[in-house]
């Protein structure tokens, strides 16, 4: 298998807006990021992941792009990107940019042309279809709205959006709109950056002939369509194949088989992709789901392209309140998350936060929720005559903002993050889970991160390794193997609130040390029969 710096990287991802604000409007900003460069320095990873920070009228957050060649006001200046990114550079890490070409903002001038009239040159930059019989073209929900397609009463026709109405979708069957999407691309490569993880990727192809859904609201029909191949192929020719940069895709719900037309080494397309089975496939926590989609990614990929290893991110709940337990065993269950994802065949990411076992927020209004989709989402299941209060209920635990709260550096007024009113209040937790607090202790999560962290420096075995799964019967506990050459890790995890018991296999059962354990007294014992796992408790033992 071919060595790369990226494979052997871990990503941390800042999503800027809630890092860190030095000018006191209440929201992040750039020189915020600059000034906790060190902090993230400290931490070991390799690449920082920066949400978008182009210009934006900011319906959401940043995703709707109005100008791809200068930054936002609220995040800073172009200089201080370039700042931030000659920073960055100068700690030996790496700028991956995310790159949101699906779609842009309503005000972007393409789209304010191509709206302006049919016959205008940049019409065709954009989807647009003549109304059926007074209705939208077809049945298709967007991700964000009931339907998605929005009318314009300019040109008495309807254009296409994926998500937001204020987010028109790029007609990626037009060259011309390719062309100036690769152009902007080599512009941000030429400044250096290191790569793009590249948003909602999968979406760019639309179903053939634009045909109604049999079940609008299953909204797999956006996503994998024909042709997208053909797209990302073109973006790798003209653009990807010419730096030496990480290409990580979103790509929402493929199979390994598909993902791998994605990432095969051969397909000169990305480098890795986000899969979220996990997410979509698992609405609530099932070790063994997990473990049948983990083994099912492993051998659709291994060897042949990279997988990608997260659990949270800036669209997904915290991880130690979804997947973990977040009140008794919040510390146990952050660092037993932590091990898995750094464990497991792929490139691990970091959500900031994530490292000091950050945790869902519990807003009592639904006029605390900043973000769109949840608030979208409130509105139309009220107005389909849901109550208010089981709305909120049901859409709580997975709305974005659980994991867009601002980061928690210590225990002083808004946890540190700002001296202002912050955009999104802060978790009323900072007060106990804060940067500061763990800093100040060797057995914090934060201390554990840096271990594993470390950990993936020392030992190929973590990135290299073949995987085999060796659990036994018990669906709470999850083992397997990792081996490269003569080197075989044991990783034992127990996704459970109580005492469970492991049968080690027979070859696993003299190890030659315990490498890593979340429980701080872990005794480490030689021949391993049988394991007594304490709640969330992961261990790491090592046979050289
Ligand atoms: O998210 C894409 C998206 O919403 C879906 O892929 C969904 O996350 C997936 O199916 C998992 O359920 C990206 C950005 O991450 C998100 O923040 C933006 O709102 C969205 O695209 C639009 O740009």
């Amino acid at each position: 298998m071919k060595r790369t710096w990226w494979k052997e990287a871990v990503v941390y991802q800042v999503y800027w807006r809630s890092f860190y604000d030095t000018d006191g409007d209440g929201i992040g900003d750039l020189q915020g990021v600059i000034e906790k460069l060190d902090y993230i320095k400290e931490l070991g990873v390799d690449v920082i992941w920066l949400n978008p920070c182009y210009d934006s009228p900011d319906v959401d957050n940043g995703y709707d792009i109005r100008d791809y060649y200068s930054i936002m006001e609220k995040a800073g200046t172009f200089a201080l990107w370039q700042q931030l990114l000659a920073e960055v550079h100068k700690r030996g890490m790496k700028l991956i940019m995310d790159l949101v070409v699906n779609h842009t903002s309503d005000e972007h001038s393409w789209f304010v042309e191509s709206r302006s009239s049919k016959s205008n040159p940049k019409r065709d930059y954009y989807i647009w279809k003549d109304a059926k019989a007074g209705a939208p073209p077809n049945n298709w929900r967007s991700y964000f709205t009931p339907s998605a397609w929005e009318y314009d009463e300019t040109t008495d026709a309807y254009y296409f959006h994926s998500f937001a109405v204020e987010q028109p979708d790029l007609n990626w069957e037009n060259p011309n709109v390719r062309k100036e999407i690769y152009q902007m691309m080599r512009f941000w490569l030429d400044q250096g950056i290191d790569g793009f993880r590249l948003d909602a990727i999968a979406l760019l192809a639309k179903p053939n002939g634009f045909p109604d859904a049999e079940n609008p609201d299953d909204i797999r029909y956006l996503t994998n369509n024909p042709g997208i191949h053909k797209f990302l192929r073109e973006m790798n020719e003209e653009v990807l194949c010419h730096y030496d940069i990480l290409t990580v895709g979103e790509a929402a719900f493929v199979t390994p088989k598909e993902g791998l037309l994605y990432v095969g080494e051969d397909r000169d397309e990305l480098h890795t992709i986000f899969h979220f089975e996990i997410c979509d496939e698992m609405p609530k926590w099932d070790m063994l789901r997990f473990k049948e989609i983990q083994q099912r990614w492993y051998q659709g990929l291994w060897g042949k392209g990279w997988n990608s290893q997260f659990l949270n991110n800036h669209d997904h709940t915290r991880q130690v309140s979804r997947y973990g337990n977040d009140r008794e065993y919040r510390i146990e269950s952050a660092k037993l998350l932590a091990t898995m994802i750094h464990t497991l065949p792929g490139t691990p990411y970091i959500y900031q936060g994530e490292e000091i076992g950050m945790t869902a927020v519990y807003f009592p209004s639904i006029e605390e929720y900043k973000d769109i989709a949840v608030k979208n989402k409130y509105t139309e299941e009220v107005a389909k005559g849901g109550s208010p209060k089981e709305v909120l209920e049901t859409l709580r635990p997975l709305a974005r903002d659980n994991s867009r709260t601002p980061m928690q550096w210590d225990d002083s007024g808004n946890a540190g993050f700002t001296k202002g009113e912050p955009w999104i209040q802060v978790n009323p937790n900072y007060t106990e889970i804060n940067v500061e607090k763990d800093l100040a202790d060797s057995n914090s999560v934060l201390a554990f991160y840096k271990q594993l962290i470390q950990l993936r420096k020392q030992h190929p075995v973590m990135v290299y390794g073949e995987y085999q799964d060796v659990s036994d019967g018990d669906l709470h506990i999850y083992a397997y193997a990792r081996t490269w050459e003569d080197v075989c890790w044991l990783i034992v995890l127990n996704h459970s609130d109580c005492d469970r018991s492991f049968s080690v296999p027979k070859e696993y059962r003299n190890p030659d040390k315990l490498l890593l354990a979340n429980y701080p007294e872990t005794s480490f014992a030689n021949p391993l029969d049988t394991i007594l796992l304490r709640p969330h408790e992961a261990r790491i033992y090592a046979f050289q």
